[in-house]
Formats: C-alpha cells, structure tokens, sequence
C-alpha cells in the first residue's frame, strides 16, 4: 500500500459557519466555547451583540471560521435595521448556516418578532441551498424528557443537515461540536493561520467589553443607546520591564441627557463599578494591567443617525 493511499484518508475539512437565531439564544456564548476563549461578549439581555464577529476554531482535521451575529428581532429603522441586516448577510457569506435556540424556550409569541425572523432564516437557508444545523441549546435547563418533543418541532419545519443538544453555557455535550460542524464543510485546507483566533483589533475589543459591562450593570432602555468609542490604546509601555501597562480612554455615547445621569449613578458609584469589571477583563485579554479611564457624552438619538451609526461601526 503506498503512503499516498494513507494520507487521502485524513479528509481536512475548512469553511464558514453563521451562528445566527433569536436574540439571548446563547449565540455569543457557543462562539466562546467553541474557540474556548471570550472573543464575544455576552449578557442576560436580549440584543447584546450588534456587529457581526468572526471567531476560528482549529483543531486537528478541521477549521472552522464561525461569524456571531446579532440576534434577529422584528428590525426597526436605525441601529436595529442595520443588525438584523448584518445577520442575513452573514448567511450569505457562508458554507453553512446553524441556527441556535433555546431549548428552555416554549414556541409561541414573543412580541419582538424573533418568531418571523427564524422563519426569514429557514426560508434563506432554503433560497441559498446551504447547509443548516440546528444547535438546542441551554438543555442544562431542560428537562430531559421534554428535549425529543423540541427538537421534533424544529425537524418538522426544517429538514436539518444536523441536530444538535448542549450547553453553551456549561459545556454539556460540547466537546462534539466542532467535529459535528466541520462535518457539513466542504474538503480543504486551512483559510487562516492556525493561531488566528478572531478578526477583531484588541482595541475594539476592548471597547465591547466596556460595552458588555454597561448591558451587565445598567437597566432599561439605557445600555441600547450606549455606543463605545476607544479614543486611545497607548501601548508604548506594554513591553515595559517589570510592569507593563496599557492606557485606554473611551467615551461612553449615550441616547439621551437623562441616561447620563443614569450611567454615571450617584457620585459616579455607577460608572466606576462599570470600569472597575471591564478593566479587569481588559487586563485577562491583554495579559498585563490597564489603565482605564471612562467619560460619557451626550449624542442625542443616534442610533437612528446613519452618521453616528457609521462612526460606531455600525453599518
Ligand atoms: N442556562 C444557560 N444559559 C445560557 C446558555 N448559553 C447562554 N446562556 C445565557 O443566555 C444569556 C444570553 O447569552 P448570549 O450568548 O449573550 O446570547 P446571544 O444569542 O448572543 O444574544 P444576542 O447577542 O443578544 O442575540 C446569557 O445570560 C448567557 O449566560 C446555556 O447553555 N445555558
Ligand atoms: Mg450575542
């Protein structure tokens, strides 16, 4: 038998994953246990996620280039419009497209219109003839009787290419997704190097996770129209000797006067307990300590400026 025979045997397999689905589904979530690393941030409110992210898993065997995607909701003009655009243009852009539920969920109405948009999806997978998965999620909070009968629902809607039931959360059945998912790729080598892991800048990432903690720590409406702008990443002192150090400044842009006050808190308690937890996942991102300073601006009704969308890099 000749070693060429062998080595046809390892199949390498390489493509694009969407992760796309109704908003607080765990999307964000799956992308980090996939890469098992934080490169999304995550929260218990819906519409955390607004840009899309691209997150690369590699193993042995396979690469897979996962986009996260904002959760998809009934799209109103502005900063919602232009999310749920970036999550169908994520399905354009792929091999295959996973759509990730949560399983905890009964069926039914929503009333943000989360409903019609999967349906929008089911039928996109169908136009484009891509691959699909359906990834149940959150099955830690299932009963596992009640498991078969949701997930029957969903193959009755849709012939899917693979079902899938975990965790993202505490990573139940994880271990075997990536292999699943690679399964619907097609054949060929790795498109990134095997180190990349995602294809956001420190920087901006940086400014999510002041953004994540804004959704962690404030209520209402206020974190939906707080924008994150990194004004500065000194560096210049990273490579330092005995204690390096990054120096970042945001501005915190908010909707509306009141939210200032809001997010500032009294005494500033509110904005300092919010620099205080992001710089501390900034310093696990870098490795090295931070300086963070924070400031917040009035930028009355921008999500509704394509402008102001523009500048954020929204659109
Ligand atoms: N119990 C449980 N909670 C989960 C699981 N996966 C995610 N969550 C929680 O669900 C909430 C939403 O998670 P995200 O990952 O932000 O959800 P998402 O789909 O990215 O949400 P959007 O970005 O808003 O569309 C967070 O509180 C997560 O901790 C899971 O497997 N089990
Ligand atoms: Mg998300």
């Amino acid at each position: 038998m000749s070693t060429r025979r062998r080595a046809d045997r390892t199949v390498h397999r390489a493509g694009y994953v969407a992760l796309v689905g109704a908003p607080n589904a765990g999307k964000s979530t799956l992308l980090n246990r996939l890469l098992g690393q934080k490169v999304a941030i995550v929260s218990p409110r819906p519409q955390t996620t607004r840009n899309r992210i691209l997150g690369i898993a590699t193993a042995p065997g396979f690469q897979i280039a996962l986009f996260d995607t904002p959760g998809i909701h009934r799209p109103r003009p502005g900063l919602n419009r232009a999310m749920v655009d970036a999550a169908f243009a994520a399905i354009a852009e792929v091999d295959a497209v996973a759509l990730v539920v949560d399983a905890a969920r009964r069926p039914g109405p929503d009333g943000d219109g989360a409903e019609e948009g999967v349906d929008r999806v089911l039928e996109e997978i169908r136009r484009t003839g891509r691959k699909s998965a359906l990834l149940a999620n959150k099955v830690d909070r299932v009963a596992r009787p009640a498991l078969l009968p949701f997930i029957a629902g969903w193959t009755a809607r849709h012939p899917f290419d693979l079902v899938y039931p975990l965790s993202a959360l505490t990573g139940e059945n994880a271990e075997g997704l990536g292999p699943a998912l690679a399964g619907l790729l097609p054949e060929g080598p790795p498109i990134f190097p095997p180190d990349t892991l995602t294809d956001q800048a420190e920087r901006l990432l940086a400014g999510e996770l002041i953004r994540e903690q804004v959704f962690r720590q404030t209520g209402e409406e206020v974190p939906y129209g707080v924008a994150v702008e990194v004004e500065s990443f000194d560096e210049s002192r990273r490579a330092a000797g005995t204690r390096p150090l990054v120096r970042i400044l945001a501005t915190l842009h908010v909707e509306r006067r009141s939210h200032k006050a809001i997010l500032i808190g009294k005494g500033g308690q509110k904005l300092k307990a919010i620099g205080t937890s992001a710089r501390r996942e900034i310093e696990a991102l870098l490795g090295c300590q931070v300086f963070l300073g924070l400031n917040v601006r009035v930028e009355e009704g921008w999500t509704d400026s394509p402008g102001a969308l523009r500048r954020f890099g929204y659109v």
